[in-house]
């Protein structure tokens, strides 16, 4: 299939030349051959780059041992998927793990290549893909982690969510469409008042707004972060219906993204860098272009008006006599083993369905009252608490330095181990969200954090020692806005007190 042809690709990078080569997603016919010749064979951009059109990552810091990205539409799992997932990470003992990520998704680790073929196969009985999850695509598209179940949404997320992620990916099969973009694009559909996907920093973020009395959503573009710049979505006075319109829209504005966006320089790439250039108004025309209607203004204001809720312990849903649990997994990380258990524990005590957060924890709902009791005692229940100490229970981490080469420093294990000492010394009456990122990417998200740590590297004692720069301020649910940096290189062997300090001073902690 062609790739798209733009004013702008005549100064080609090297990601726009390769992508004009040969699109990211021909690699999906060479499966079975990548698999007979051996990863170490394979032409090294279709390793590094092309195969991660069909979510396939080659870690350099663990070469031959692949990082598999999936799709998990809102967040959502049926128990047998879970338990299709486990099987696969499975067959490689202590190099099989997976991850919840910071977009309610999971990715699986320690693939082999060899094994891909027969996993697409296992995909797809179960009715799931991890088509065009990374590079420039659209990532997982984000959801109200209790759609549908919350007795106080507004707008069930799910089939919309569905239902944009099917026309993207072509129900998951591929589509070349849009796998030449310019660059990563991001897409939230937020059904609740508490902002539970991070609306501000997606690309497009549809949130609840009633016009004329109508329920429907106004419509954010051109969130994002970069190391170079992090931007808050910006209205784009629009407001639709919550039906196909969401779909044609988010089409339409993917569609001039494709076609104007800047492709000259990857650094000033993504969506918010062409609605720089052509400004909100003209934007918004080339969008009613692309449709070919006129659309609706915004809503004079949207229904975003609650604090942000995490979501872990016991809720009453809004179907009576029924509760979602959610589970604390500390750093969102998962060995087989747990995710058959969850799996499990969904199919017997629940309706088996399991559901991820941005948060990367999990919720199992659909407990009847009468169930409640046995599932709360469960083995499983100790490890992924319902009442986790209060720094662990709102710890976010990216991947790190474990698996991660942009990775400056390793977040996860370090993240947990300071928590855990943190939360041993000092008493809060509220959790006090960190959130740990390897480098200035942002995956973990610092800049909504309440204490958000950016890896980087310092000098100490003549030295370079691993450090992180402090971002403080950012606010999540209503009125959110992103957290700046307040200070820089500080070595994580002296970060302990610095956050203890902190703590009790800007946060209420007291010495126990
Ligand atoms: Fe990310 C690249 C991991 C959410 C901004 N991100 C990467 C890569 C693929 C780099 C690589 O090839 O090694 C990381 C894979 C590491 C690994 O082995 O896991 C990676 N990003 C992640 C995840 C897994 C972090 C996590 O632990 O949860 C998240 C996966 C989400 C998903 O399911 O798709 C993840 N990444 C994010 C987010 C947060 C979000 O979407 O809310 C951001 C900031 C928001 C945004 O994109 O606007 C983010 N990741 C980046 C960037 C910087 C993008 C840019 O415009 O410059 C990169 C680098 C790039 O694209 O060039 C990146
Ligand atoms: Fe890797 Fe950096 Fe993203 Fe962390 S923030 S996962 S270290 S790219």
């Amino acid at each position: 299939m062609p790739s798209v042809e733009s004013e702008k690709t005549k100064v080609l990078n090297k990601f726009e030349k390769f992508k004009a080569e040969k699109d990211g997603l021909d690699v999906k016919d060479e499966l079975e051959h990548f698999a007979r010749i051996g990863w170490e064979a394979v032409d090294k951009t279709d390793l590094e780059h092309r195969l991660k059109w069909l979510g396939i990552f080659y870690r350099p810091v663990t070469p031959g041992k692949f990082m598999l990205r999936m799709r998990t539409p809102n967040g959502i799992l049926t128990s047998q998927q879970l338990r299709v997932l486990a099987e696969i990470v499975q067959r490689y003992g202590t190099d099989g793990s997976a991850d919840i990520t910071t977009r309610q998704n999971i990715q699986l680790r320690g693939i082999r290549l060899e094994d891909i073929p027969d996993i697409f196969q296992q995909l797809h009985s179960a009715n799931m893909t991890s088509m065009q999850s990374g590079m420039d695509n659209v990532r997982n598209i984000t959801g109200s982690p209790v759609a549908g179940i919350d007795g106080d949404e507004l707008i069930d997320t799910r089939q919309l969510v569905q239902q944009v992620q099917d026309m993207i990916t072509n129900k998951g099969e591929g589509n070349y469409a849009f796998t030449n973009l310019p660059r990563k694009f991001n897409i939230a559909i937020e059904g609740g008042r508490d902002n539970s996907v991070h609306a501000e920093i997606n690309d497009i973020a549809f949130v609840p707004a009633y016009k004329d009395g109508q329920l429907g959503f106004n419509v954010l573009v051109g969130g994002f972060f970069s190391a170079k710049r992090c931007a808050a979505a910006v209205p784009l006075n629009v407001w639709v219906t919550p039906n196909e319109d969401v779909v044609k829209l988010s089409r339409a504005i993917l569609t001039v993204y494709r076609d104007k966006g800047l492709r000259a320089n990857r650094q000033k790439s993504r969506l918010m860098w062409l609605i720089d250039e052509l400004g909100i108004e003209k934007f918004r025309q080339l969008v009613e272009e692309e449709l070919g209607t006129t659309l609706s203004a915004a809503a004079e204001k949207d229904e975003i008006d609650w604090e942000k809720r995490d979501r872990i312990g016991v809720y009453k849903q809004k179907q009576p006599g029924l509760n979602y649990v959610g589970l604390h997994i500390p750093v969102g990380r998962l060995q087989a083993e747990d995710m058959f258990d969850l799996s499990r524990l969904a199919e017997v005590y629940g309706s088996g369905e399991v559901r991820l957060t941005v948060e990367q924890n999990a919720i199992v709902p659909n407990i009847p009252d009468e169930n409640l009791e046995l599932f709360l005692a469960e083995p499983l229940l100790q490890k992924f608490a319902i009442a986790p100490q209060v720094l662990e229970r709102a710890l976010v981490s990216c991947t790190g330095a474990q698996f991660c080469n942009f990775a400056l420093v390793e977040t996860k294990s370090r993240a947990l181990a300071l928590a855990k000492e943190l939360d041993a010394e000092l008493q809060m009456s509220h959790p006090v969200r960190i959130h740990w990122t390897g480098c200035p990417n942002s995956c973990g998200q610092p800049q909504v954090a309440d204490i958000g740590l950016m890896g980087t590297k310092v000098r100490k004692d003549g030295k370079t020692v691993e450090g992180v720069d402090l971002y403080m301020g950012g606010k999540v649910g209503k009125d959110a806005r992103l957290g700046t940096c307040v200070q820089k290189g500080i070595p994580c062997e002296d970060l302990l007190p610095v956050l203890r300090n902190i703590l009790i001073k800007d946060f209420g902690a007291k010495v126990k």
